[in-house]
């Protein structure tokens, strides 16, 4: 399906427009390893409870997105399982026990086609929804998200997704850079911590929309009509 017609979001700090052929929805790092108990996210001392209710709303969306015909991109933090493209800081950083590339209970951490490192059933991406695998927090490091973005004449994306003060705000923060209009719906977005959650937010849509608007999925789904 191809829409020319432009859809008019009600958000922060003003209302958010995007004509559907030039916008895209982003979900970042919906992986087994940050939402679900045994993961990467849970070894770093963290509740993931706190993660879990953007699975429903996200999901929501996701269906409302497909239903119109609309691009879906997703994203999976991770690495080779030779780990040649992670970095020494990185592996040793929080001075765990267990790190990345080490076993853990739902195969390798964060390394690639291991069953943790995979997306949640509830979102899992169809055959023809491009899937990045990223080495960062950030979506565009060392990537083709941005050469993907522009093959399909993507100007405008909807970021969903976690953690909201980590991936996607860094994701965010690196798209607004390149050129894109980024908007966050608050309730598909989440973070361990709430205080976090709460600045993450602010953080976008302050000055103006310094790194792009908030929203949330009942006002993204009324605006599709
Ligand atoms: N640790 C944490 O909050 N998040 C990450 O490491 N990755 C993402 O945010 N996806």
């Amino acid at each position: 399906m191809s829409s020319k017609r432009t859809i008019t979001v009600d958000a922060e700090p003003y209302v958010y427009e995007f004509e559907p052929d030039h916008c895209a929805l982003l979900i970042i790092d919906m992986q087994r390893d940050f939402l679900e108990p045994g993961g990467f996210g849970e070894m770093l001392g963290n509740d993931v409870s706190q993660l879990r209710r953007t699975i429903e709303p996200n999901r929501q969306l996701l269906g409302a997105w497909r239903a119109a015909g609309f691009k879906v991109i997703h994203t999976r933090e991770g690495h080779r399982s030779d780990m040649t493209d992670l970095p020494p800081a990185k592996k040793i950083r929080g001075r765990s026990k267990t790190t990345i590339g080490d076993p853990g209970p739902m195969g390798r951490i964060l390394i690639r086609g291991e069953a943790g490192h995979d997306i949640i059933p509830e979102l899992y991406p169809l055959p023809a929804e491009p899937v990045i695998d990223k080495p960062g927090k950030g979506a565009f490091f060392a990537t083709d998200l941005h050469a993907i973005l522009q093959n399909l004449g993507i100007q405008k994306l909807i970021v969903s997704g976690v953690t909201t003060e980590v991936c996607v705000n860094t994701t965010v923060r690196e798209a607004n850079d390149r050129g894109y209009d980024c908007l966050v719906p608050a309730d598909c977005v989440g973070s361990y911590f709430p205080e976090f959650q709460e600045m993450g937010l602010k953080m976008i849509k302050a000055q103006g929309g310094i790194f792009g608007w908030v929203s949330d999925s009942a006002r993204i789904l009324a605006a599709m009509g």
